[in-house]
């Protein structure tokens, strides 16, 4: 860029001058056109390329893919290929993603996963959760879209309108995230869990399966 600004200059200067009567009129063309040559030299970087953030999955075809959990039971890998959590404590159980999870999502346009949901009876609410530097913002999805004993997929836009800030287990709706709130978490996750203590039970025999959980 600045070979070509400098070539450019003179020859456009060459070119004034060599008019016997340059009129003001013509030198003021002469020089507005210089002077944009070089502020589009200078001022055009190189556009970032959209959508070039590297999807991230965790598919468990093999085994628990370092994920652990909430309560002291760590999940188990089941085939054909999914994480099993159970809830074996009055606490609050979730699937806790592994640090190849963290880092900057900023891109990253969604986060799928699909749960195999307990038996039992449903109760309470599956959330996902991202904690950054500053904010632990969740989604919680409605309590309908569960069907017991089933796989259901869950899907979320990384985007502003749905995350709330977590202000406790119990709160059913914390405050909205702004926009900035969310962007600045994305750009630093250092948390990814899944509550997965969706039904009454809690000593052992609430079992739910997690599977597919990608961020793209
Ligand atoms: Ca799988
Ligand atoms: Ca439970």
């Amino acid at each position: 860029m600045a070979a070509s600004s400098r070539n450019a200059r003179p020859s456009l200067l060459a070119a004034a001058r060599s008019r016997r009567r340059p009129g003001a009129a013509g030198l003021r063309l002469a020089t507005a056109a210089a002077l944009t040559l070089l502020v589009l030299a200078a001022c055009s970087p190189p556009p970032a390329p959209p959508g070039d953030f590297e999807p991230i999955a965790s598919r468990f075809d093999a085994d628990t893919e370092g994920w652990t959990s909430a309560e002291d039971q760590a999940p188990t890998w089941q085939a054909p290929g999914y994480l099993s959590v159970v809830d074996d404590d009055i606490g609050w159980q979730y699937a806790i993603a592994p640090a190849r999870f963290h880092g900057d999502w900023t891109g990253a346009e969604t986060l799928s996963f699909r749960v195999l949901v307990d038996d039992g009876l449903i109760e309470h609410p599956l959330r996902v959760m991202i904690s950054g530097p500053d904010h632990a913002l969740y989604v919680a999805f409605p309590l309908d879209d569960l069907v017991s004993g089933e796989w259901v997929a869950f899907s979320v836009p990384l985007k502003a309108g749905r995350w709330l800030h977590f202000d406790g287990e119990d709160v059913l709706e914390g405050p909205v995230a702004t926009p900035s709130e969310l962007a600045a978490t994305l750009a630093a996750v250092q948390d990814l869990r899944i509550r997965l203590d969706l039904t009454e039970k809690f000593s052992g025999d609430e079992v739910n399966g997690v599977d597919d959980v990608v961020v793209e």
